[in-house]
């Protein structure tokens, strides 16, 4: 068990490891926490409050708002509007970006607030998930170039796994390392120092449902996992609880791959770049592992839309160099191909 620290003393301790910040990062990742703790206690009793169930709107994606989505969303923006860090909020819950003003503010956060609310009332995880850019225009009002960067750009990403207990799990380009909420507390506590994900994995996580409509090279590379081989560990596993956040660490911590290509309802994939695919292919490059569309690294696209979309392949390096392969086959998919990514 690593030595007791909180969350709060880490993020101080690797100060040092961000030479530009002046405590401006901390403060944000501060703030991040605090609505994260909030959102913990509604989840963790969804079943007992009348907040399970439908807002009765609509998000910009057209799916109907849980009620647990809103409140997220209103926690996760007010907690960075006061913390005065961020001057613009990108949400999943939010049709446009949100200025928060704040003079000096440098950091820009795209957030999925709630991620896999079709679980809350089944009682299956839930995720959040964060990323952090600095603005590039130096002050005044917010540029779409301040918020459609590259994943490159990302100075920090994380996630927040509302499961069997709450985690934070986090990067800022110098490894990934994971907190467990102490409930008795209120406190996130390092538990999982350094987090390296494995080469090789015996997971493959992917809603085979959509089988048909994949393209060739992902339907040989499931095939692929299915077939016996002593050698190489298979057949593989098939894990897939339909919440990126909870699937994606499962892999992150077991080694294995989680893929979301492009199918016939969703041609450019379903996850979004900005707030979903960026996020975690940062963390899970920092774990050692990879993140493509099947053709391009993930945090290499570039974004022209706010609610962009992109098939994602992510986990385990030598399981995402192997479908990379597989789909460099040309395989003919079974619709058109898509714009961003993969050429078919
Ligand atoms: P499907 C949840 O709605 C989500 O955005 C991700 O968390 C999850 O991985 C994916 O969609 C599940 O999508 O089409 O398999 O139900």
């Amino acid at each position: 068990m690593p030595e007791f620290k909180t969350l709060g003393q880490f993020i101080i301790e690797k100060q040092a490891d961000f030479p530009f910040a002046k405590g401006e990062l901390s403060r944000l990742l501060r703030d991040i926490g605090i609505a994260a703790k909030i959102v913990s206690r509604e989840v963790n009793k969804a079943g007992l409050m009348d907040i399970l169930g439908h807002s009765g709107a609509v998000n910009i994606q057209g799916e109907s708002q849980q009620k647990l989505d809103v409140f997220a969303n209103a926690q996760f923006i007010s907690a960075l509007r006061s913390g005065e860090e961020c001057c613009a909020i990108a949400s999943e819950e939010e049709e446009d970006v949100v200025g928060l003003g704040g003079s000096g503010a440098q950091y820009i956060v795209a957030i999925d607030p709630l991620d896999g609310s079709s679980n809350i009332d089944v009682n299956a995880p839930l995720g959040t998930i964060f990323s952090i850019y600095r603005r590039l225009s130096g002050d005044g009002s917010i540029t779409m170039e301040d918020i459609l960067q590259p994943g490159e750009a990302q100075v920090a990403a994380g996630y927040i796994i509302y499961g069997s207990s709450t985690m934070l799990v986090y990067t800022t380009g110098k490894g990934v390392n994971g907190f467990t909420l102490d409930p008795s507390i209120g406190e996130f506590c390092l538990s999982h120092p350094d987090i390296r994900t494995p080469a090789e994995g015996r997971i493959y996580s992917i809603n085979e449902g959509n089988y048909i409509h994949f393209a060739g090279g992902v339907k040989r590379y499931i095939k692929f996992c299915q077939e016996k081989d002593e050698r190489t560990y298979r057949p593989f596993d098939s894990r897939y609880i339909g919440s990126m956040v909870a699937d994606l660490h499962r892999n992150l911590l077991k080694g294995g791959i989680f893929m979301y290509p492009a199918t016939a309802s969703s041609p450019k994939g379903k996850l979004r770049l900005l707030y979903e695919c960026n996020p975690m292919a940062f963390i899970v490059e920092q774990a050692g592992g990879m993140a493509s569309d099947g053709l391009t690294r993930i945090m290499e696209l570039q974004l022209s839309e706010l609610h962009q979309r992109s098939p994602i392949f992510i986990g385990s390096a030598q399981m995402v160099r192997q479908v990379e392969k597989l789909l460099a086959g040309n395989e003919v998919p079974t619709f058109e191909g898509v714009e961003n990514g993969l050429k078919f």
